[in-house]
């Protein structure tokens, strides 16, 4: 099999057919692309939008900007793209990370494998062909016998319906579906409904432009200053004089994927917190309060799992926020006291606290109460808040929306969400039993998102590619995942998240935020070395609690049962 032009697809009864088809064309669908078309694999990959980036394509909100270090949060798979990409900020901007996308799309010459404005409706398994059949909302029709669902763990955005909310006579936005050509506040009343990272970014943009600014908080999040500012052209130099050192590092050394505080590099903390003394605590604290970002998740272990030991570090967060606004009544609504430090996504801001400091700005506690829209604005508990705009920072249908979205049927015809009625249950986060052939990156069950998506989705993308070549060589045609091995799978996820404090708080690696949701640990937090082994082990060792057969010997389907993985 060749590379070939998505428009040189051979066509059948107007079914276009590949070898693999990939939804999505963020980061991770990218590096598909590059890596499964580089094996010689008839590729194409589906696009919602009409260009590359995926969660940066969409969430153009104002202050939109990565909280990762950008020599971090890039890829890896090319020496020289490192080598030549200049960041100009220690932490991107949507513009900034659009330009690098668009740049991987053209240096790799992605684009012709990519078909945009298609929105994938339906995708079913052919048991007889062991092909995926595909078809967009417009009705065109694919069929590949590999699907790979790089379809992003942030992008099925959370919209809230209020009561009322038809009757506003003025204008809402969603942060996730930012209008392209932006927005201008000048001289408007606007109401910002949500407070998570999204909210964060915003707030301090839109209240220096907006006429008036209310913020309706639920509940109040830790966020930290995110401190940028131009790269420095030493630390630059210096990363790159070793990229591939410190690529190593930040996959073996570090349990996020990130190394980098105050730009020296720093592998996992190991000590506990219970063994310091207040000093040394607070000193660890303050260093990573001086880096800023979210470098906080590499801290002592044991303020994941200590209650005392997270209080600590609450506390320091605590105070910096009352450190920072003016008004002690409002500080104290600011201040998260009822959740973990870190269990809920820590935020990383520029000028959040200070903005509650502005005349224009008013926060709103809405916890418990009863709110609405009507056509004058906003409605808590009866009270009304006056407004030209209404923006909807209500967050995503993280890791689970964007699968359970479309309309996924495997073998029997069985659909995704009765698969998933109590719950996402996954095979290492990168098959479902059931669901043949069917490949995820960034998927549920997997260590994204508290390790850095960016590098497990090249990770990912690269098993796959040799998975195929397996199932290539060995005349396989079809890989499904026993159910016995989901089973041990979602057990080990349950056990080890139970064994942590992420359970006390009601967030979205919980699936708690989206009404109706089954709550469980949608993340592995059993770490990144683990679960690399776990999944590299499989191909050598015969694809153990997996099933490989081969469709053309139907009759008496040849099957490979390797006995059922020991995933506990
Ligand atoms: O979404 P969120 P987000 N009534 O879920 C509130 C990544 N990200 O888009 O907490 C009233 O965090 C909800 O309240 P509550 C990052 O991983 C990264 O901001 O459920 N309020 C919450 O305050 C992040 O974690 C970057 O009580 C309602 C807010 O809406 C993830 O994306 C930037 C409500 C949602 O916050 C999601 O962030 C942006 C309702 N019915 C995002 N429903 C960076 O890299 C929801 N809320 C910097």
């Amino acid at each position: 099999m060749t590379a070939t032009e998505a428009e040189r697809a051979h066509v059948s009864d107007s079914v276009r057919e590949y070898d693999v088809i990939i939804i999505g064309a963020g980061a991770a669908g990218l590096h598909a692309i590059y890596r499964l078309r580089g094996q010689g694999l008839n590729t194409i990959c589906l696009e919602a939008g009409d260009g590359v980036g995926g969660t940066w394509y969409w969430n153009r909100y104002p202050g939109a900007r990565v909280d990762i270090e950008s020599v971090e949060y890039s890829y890896t798979f090319s020496e020289e793209l490192q080598q030549e990409w200049e960041w100009p900020e220690r932490y991107s901007a949507q513009p900034e990370l659009m330009r690098y996308f668009n740049h991987v799309a053209d240096r790799f010459d992605l684009r012709r494998s990519i078909e945009f404005n298609s929105r994938v409706a339906t995708a079913h398994f052919n048991e007889s062909e062991d092909r995926w059949d595909v078809e967009t909302t417009d009705g065109r029709r694919f069929s590949a016998q590999y699907l790979v669902m790089a379809t992003g763990f942030l992008s099925a955005p959370n919209q809230p319906k209020f009561p009322g909310q038809d009757s506003f006579r003025g204008k809402t936005y969603h942060t996730a579906y930012w209008p392209a050509e932006g927005v201008d506040f000048s001289g408007q009343r606007v109401g910002i409904i949500g407070t998570g990272s999204s909210a964060v970014q915003a707030i301090p943009i839109i209240a220096q432009q907006a006429k008036h600014l209310t913020v309706f908080q639920r509940t109040p999040n830790f966020s930290v200053p995110l401190r940028n500012g131009p790269l420095s052209k030493e630390f630059e130099a210096k990363v790159k004089a070793n990229y591939p050192e410190w690529r190593r590092m930040e996959r073996e050394e570090s349990f996020t994927g990130m190394i980098w505080i105050n730009e020296r590099p720093e592998g996992m903390v190991t000590k506990l917190t219970t063994e310091t003394t207040p000093e040394e605590r607070e000193a660890m604290y303050e260093d990573r309060w001086k880096n800023g970002g979210i470098c906080f998740y590499n801290i002592y272990p044991d303020t994941f799992t200590d209650p005392v030991a997270n209080g600590y570090l609450a506390e320091f967060m605590r105070n910096k926020i009352r450190e920072k606004v003016n008004d002690p009544e409002v500080a104290e609504l600011l201040c998260p006291k009822d959740y973990p430090v870190l269990t809920k996504r820590l935020c990383a801001d520029t000028n959040y606290y200070e903005t509650y400091n502005r005349d224009n700005v008013t926060l709103v506690d809405i916890r418990g109460k009863e709110v609405g829209l009507n056509e004058k604005g906003v409605a808590v508990d009866g009270e009304g808040y006056e407004l030209d705009a209404v923006i909807f920072a209500t967050g995503f249908d993280a890791l689970t929306g964007a699968l359970t979205r479309i309309d996924l049927r495997g073998i029997d015809g069985r659909s995704l969400n009765d698969h998933w009625s109590e719950g996402a249950r996954t095979a290492y986060g990168l098959m479902i039993a059931g669901f043949p052939n069917l490949f995820l990156i960034n998927g549920p069950g997997s260590p994204t998102p508290l390790f850095q998506p960016v590098l497990l989705g090249e990770e990912q993308g690269n098993w796959f590619g040799d998975w195929i070549s397996y199932m290539a060589e060995n005349g396989y045609t079809r890989i499904d995942a026993a159910p016995e091995t989901e089973d041990q799978w979602v057990q080990r996820c349950t056990d080890v998240i139970n064994a942590t404090l992420f359970p006390k708080a009601r967030s979205w690696y919980m699936g708690a935020n989206i009404p109706g949701k089954p709550s469980m640990g949608l993340v592995d937090f059993g770490g990144i070395w683990n679960y690399r082994k776990y999944c590299t082990d499989l191909l050598p060792d015969g694809f153990p609690g997996f099933t490989l057969s081969n469709g053309a010997q139907q009759a008496g389907r040849a099957e490979m049962h390797a006995g059922a993985a020991t995933a506990a």
